[in-house]
């Protein structure tokens, strides 16, 4: 299993064989399940062997144009059907194989949930159902039926629109469902079980009826309204901004709880982990409602990039993802608060993106090079993809972007296509060269800018005048050790040392319609004079996280304040804010850890708390980085200690600095009823926010504030963070609040995630033993995903706590990948990703992640999702 061979972008081949229609017919049965496949083929070049791909499948019968194969005339391994001999015309082909769903672990093809059948095609799932050719750019038209037994699964569900249905004398259902557009196998999908469902309709612009259904395990329709709205909310969304319509008279969404990812785009009928759907006041929390609506609308927008406009191939993947992210962010930020939904996907780059360039498994966003393809739904792909998508979005502006696009839809609808026709669409409707700009595909890592100034200051003779320089580089990544230079657009604004904002006059400054300039980066430096300057410019550079790299660029704290107080965008004041909480840690870390805030910065904060400014904004820009992503700033040998205590004591100072404020703030909001709207949600951010600090600020007086809080909480919201703030600071009241969230929660799996997640990040001695507890825990299931992610991935990214120094917190995890190996491979892949930035840490931590890197490589049956990790992990550093 572990010899799966890697695939090469550049070896991409068409295929040899095209399938115009695919009719499939499923015989459900938990062990048993039939599943009949009959496919019109059409040769595409001279007599080729047809080789088709297929996994854990059993081979029962194959014929073409209706005469049975005999044993000799075909070839069946682990991998693969191969049909020596086939007709040189146009043929039926069909198969017939069984499978075991009940069996089936990985979640990947048909599995159960809860009883119920669903499947997950994506990337390579289909080869689990049938004999097929699984790979993107094969388009056929499905038509698919259904029989089952009618009590225990009464709803059979399948893509596209419902042609027939009836029942067999045996009791059976039967339903069959026809899918008028041509898909890859990826997107099929079956579902069929015991729901509760939830429907609706909309109306399309040109006055198309679509139903809309969603289907949810019996008990759970309550909470299913929110998720339907956002559904709603996203259709009208897509037409108005996109001018996008949907297509097939019917939507379905079904909610499953067993899921390795967040949600699937099948045509038609998506499948969703059941987090992003269910959501009401009493188990959802503030950012739970937000992700329900940002998945719902990703899944949704997927029907144009991805479904009617496919990938060519598995390395193109991030010219569906990172464009659906980007719309999928452009919605939720259309819909709430733009600056709040920058700032997170700023965080997300900052310390999970940064952090994968930076390790053994970099890759560009469109890979060369791919052994397991589940490995390469990551973060680079995806949120650095939409960052990449996000920077056309500022050189071309909304009307050239919407022009670009539309250029691609028309280019490629009904296509499976490459990042290169992207960006060729965008070229050729905008008119820009973009050569230098398709770097970003094909280079990984994170390219440095280096802006130093130069101030002149105004004489009798003349103006002031400022020269800034910009250097860009990027560094050597495995494989990729020389690299050119990217095109980066740089947003940025000017303000005098009073906030005013100031005018810059320059011909490669542009005014940008977000407001600031913007200047575009294209060489490996540049260099600007700026004159007629009547004083010295305090500059904003790389607003809005225009470009996803790292800036170095030297300020001072009072320059910093001033970005903080004045600057017109809200993004800019947070990040002025996250600079001098930077530049407090590094300075820390490089002596004892201990840090005091200088009297400009104690001032500023004081002052953005007092300003009549988003409460939410508050909330983000007084909450300094993570461990984590303070941790991104040390190549080598972490000094996680003194990132703890720095971190630690910034909290502290800054606690103390605000205490009277946030107190005022705090007995204010007492009292306020919940309320689901975008006003609300912002209060309860810097509500919480303050609880925290206060709590830290004074455990013991605080205590029972927080404890009465809790028991009075009426939302999930409000428990949640109190919970944690109990917990993370270890208040007296934590296990008498843990004891009670759980007594109450116990027989609902997605909140009692929440329990588990709150006690695996908290940032105390205790927690690797009790994670270890934790696993043993009667409602713990390490067969459910969701749990898995709740209590171990969420350990796993809690810096100090998972690499406490005796690596007890290392073999908690590692005994879970190794069960899970043989189990879910995808999920134990996805848990190995600290293990395999061991280079980073010092000599004593590095032996023991090294260890059990060494120790999982020589497991039997090593799945190739780890052993792919694992090999790129140990391979010399900067090798291929
Ligand atoms: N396209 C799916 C991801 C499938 C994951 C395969 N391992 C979800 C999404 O991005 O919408
Ligand atoms: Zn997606």
């Amino acid at each position: 299993m572990s010899e799966k061979q890697a695939k090469f972008r550049s070896d991409y081949r068409a295929p040899d064989f095209s399938i115009s229609t695919v009719e499939l017919t499923f015989y459900l049965d938990p062990h048993h399940t039939r599943v009949h496949n009959r496919m019109q083929v059409h040769p595409q070049r001279q007599q080729q062997p047809l080789c088709l791909d297929g996994e854990q499948l059993k081979l029962l019968e194959v014929s073409i144009n209706g005469e049975l194969l005999d044993a000799n005339d075909y070839q069946v391994d682990a991998q693969q059907l191969v049909l020596t001999k086939v007709p040189e015309q146009a043929f039926e082909l069909e198969v017939v194989t069984e499978i075991d769903p009940a069996n089936n672990t990985a979640l990947e093809g048909l599995y159960q949930t809860n009883g119920s059948f669903c499947t997950q095609c994506e990337a390579e799932g289909f080869r689990r159902i049938t004999y097929y050719l699984d790979r993107p750019d094969v388009l056929a038209i499905f038509t698919t039926t259904i029989y089952a037994d009618q009590q225990q699964y009464p709803y059979l569900l399948s893509n596209g629109n419902p042609q027939a249905s009836g029942t067999t004398a045996a009791g059976q259902q039967w339903v069959t469902w026809h899918d008028p557009f041509p898909k890859p196998a990826y997107l099929f999908a079956l579902v069929a079980g015991n729901f509760e469902l939830l429907e609706d309709h909309f109306t399309t612009r040109s006055g198309k009826q679509v139903l809309l259904q969603l289907f949810v395990d019996p008990g759970n329709l309550a909470r299913a309204h929110y998720a339907m709205q956002a559904l709603k909310n996203s259709m009208v969304w897509d037409e108005q901004r996109f001018g996008l319509e949907y297509d097939l008279d019917i939507y379905m969404i079904v909610a499953v709880d067993f899921f390795n990812m967040g949600a699937m785009e099948n045509k038609g009928l998506n499948v969703f982990n059941s987090r992003y759907v269910l959501a009401d006041a009493a188990t959802a929390t503030d950012q739970d409602f937000l992700n329900v609506e940002s998945v719902i609308g990703h899944e949704y927008f997927h029907n144009w990039t991805g479904n009617r406009i496919t990938c060519r191939d598995w390395f193109q993947l991030s010219l569906k993802e990172g464009l659906t992210v980007f719309r999928d962010q452009e919605f939720s930020s259309d819909l709430g608060s733009r600056a709040v939904n920058r700032i997170q996907a700023i965080r997300v780059m900052r310390s999970h993106q940064f952090n994968e360039d930076a390790s053994p498994m970099a890759h560009p966003i469109r890979p060369d090079k791919v052994i397991e393809m589940n490995n390469f739904y990551t973060v680079t792909v995806y949120n650095k993809g939409a960052e990449v998508i996000r920077m056309l979005h500022t050189l071309l502006g909304e009307t050239g972007f919407q022009a670009g696009m539309q250029c691609y839809i028309e280019r490629h609808d009904g296509q499976a296509v490459t990042c290169d026709d992207f960006i060729a669409a965008m070229a050729a409707a905008n008119q820009r060269d973009l050569t230098r700009f398709k770097n970003w595909y094909s280079q990984a890592g994170t390219p440095v800018v280096r802006v130093t100034e130069n101030y002149t200051p105004a004489s009798a003779q003349a103006a002031g005048q400022l020269r800034l320089t910009f250097a860009q580089h990027t560094p050597a990544t495995p494989g990729q050790t020389s690299k050119q230079p990217v095109h980066i657009p740089v947003l940025l604004s000017a303000y005098s040392s009073r906030g005013e904002r100031l005018n810059l006059t320059h011909p490669e400054l542009q005014l940008h319609e977000s407001g600031s300039y913007l200047f575009e980066l294209t060489e490996a430096t540049a260099e600007l004079t700026i004159t007629g300057l009547q004083q010295r410019p305090i500059l904003a550079l790389l607003e809005n996280f225009s470009a996803p790299v790292r800036l170095e660029y030297n300020q001072s704290f009072a320059d910093k304040a001033v970005l903080l107080g004045s600057a017109e965008q809200e993004v800019t004041r947070w990040e002025a804010a996250q600079q001098m909480y930077l530049d407090l840690l590094t300075a820390a870390v490089a002596k004892d850890g201990l840090v005091s805030l200088p009297p400009e910065v104690s001032q500023a904060l004081q002052e953005l708390l007092a300003a009549p400014l988003d409460p939410a904004l508050k909330a983000l820009a007084l909450t300094p980085p993570a461990a984590e992503e303070l941790a991104e700033h040390y190549p080598q040998d972490i000094p996680l200690a003194l990132i703890g205590v720095a971190c630690e004591q910034l909290k502290r100072a800054i606690a103390a600095a605000l205490a009277e404020q946030l107190a005022t703030w705090w007995q204010q909001q007492q009292g306020q009823p919940y309320e689901l709207t975008a006003e609300a949600i912002a209060q309860r951010s810097l509500t919480h926010l303050a609880a925290y600090y206060l709590a830290l600020n004074e455990p013991e007086a605080f205590n029972s504030e927080i404890s009465q809080a809790f028991s009075h909480a009426d939302n999930m919201t409000s428990q949640q963070a109190l919970l944690q703030i109990a917990t993370h600071l270890e208040l007296a009241c934590a296990s008498d609040l843990l004891e009670q969230f759980e007594l109450r929660w116990q027989h609902d799996p997605l909140v009692l995630d929440k329990w588990f997640a709150v006690q695996a990040s908290a940032p105390v001695a205790g927690t690797v033993a009790r994670v270890a507890e934790l696993v043993d825990h009667p409602r713990f299931n390490r067969n459910n995903p969701n749990r898995v992610y709740a209590l171990l991935a969420t350990f796993s990214r809690n810096l100090l706590a998972f690499h406490q120094a005796d690596g007890a917190g290392y073999q908690v995890v590692a005994s879970m990948i190794r069960y899970l190996n043989g189990k879910n491979p995808q999920v134990a892949a996805r848990l190995i990703t600290p293990f395999t930035q061991w280079r980073r840490f010092d000599k004593q931590r590095q032996k023991l992640l090294l260890g059990h890197l060494q120790e999982l490589q020589q497991l039997p049956n090593l799945a190739p999702d780890l052993a792919e990790k694992i090999s790129s992990s140990l391979a010399p550093d900067m090798q291929a």
